[in-house]
């Protein structure tokens, strides 16, 4: 049997990672696993985890690590993740990769590749103003994709040079059109 196949995808928001993770999960046959979509889960079930979430995501704030660490520890001990999985939106922070490496080291699991998303804020925030006209998702307004990127570039990049020293990082120019990324990263 092979080795599951783990794979990070990293990025500011809007850069397309939750996009790209969605349609490379099903080509590899693997579970596609978003932090985003797992916590707005929990917001609508009006669950104890949704009730502390449901102000910071409005706000484009992260929400506590205890919360996005339980998540995943819960979700990537489900059978469906024992050939692999790709994960987006997590880690964001510091204690949330090193809880991450700890995970994964329980499972004698090991991290395949880290695709971080390099786009420009202008870029992105032109994505996410476009989205908020179809789907009205509560964060994507002016101010909270702001402070989304703010938090991003303080709390969540440095983490791009973290999996870079550790030889993990396939770096992906994110500010094509969805088939140009698509096709490098089948590639990868
Ligand atoms: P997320 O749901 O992860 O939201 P996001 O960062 O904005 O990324 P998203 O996946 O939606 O966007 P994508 O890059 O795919 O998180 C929401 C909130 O949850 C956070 O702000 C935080 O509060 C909380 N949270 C989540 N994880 C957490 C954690 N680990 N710790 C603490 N808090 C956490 O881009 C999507 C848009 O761009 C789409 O509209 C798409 O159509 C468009 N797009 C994609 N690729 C494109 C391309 N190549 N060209 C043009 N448009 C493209």
């Amino acid at each position: 049997m092979s080795a599951p196949r783990i794979l990070i995808f990293l990025g500011p928001p809007g850069s397309g990672k939750g996009t790209q993770a969605k349609m490379m999960a099903e080509r590899l046959g693997l579970p596609h696993i978003s932090l985003g979509d797992l916590l707005r889960e929990e917001v609508k079930k009006d669950s104890p985890i949704g009730r502390r979430a449901k102000e910071s995501m409005n706000a484009g704030k992260l929400v506590p690590d205890e919360l996005t660490i339980e998540l995943t520890r819960q979700r990537i001990s489900r059978p469906d993740c024992r050939p692999g999985f790709i994960i987006d939106g997590f880690p964001r922070s510091a204690a949330q990769a090193e809880a991450l490496d700890r995970m994964l080291a329980e499972k004698k699991l090991d991290l395949e590749a880290v695709v971080y998303f390099r786009v420009s804020e202008e870029e992105t925030v032109k994505r996410l103003l476009g989205r908020a006209q179809l789907e009205g998702r509560a964060d994507d307004n002016i101010e909270s994709i702001r402070t989304r990127f703010e938090v991003y570039e303080k709390t969540t990049s440095p983490l791009i040079d973290h999996y870079r020293s550790l030889g993990k990082l396939a770096e992906i120019d994110a500010a094509r059109s969805i088939e140009a990324i698509s096709r490098d990263l089948a590639r990868l």
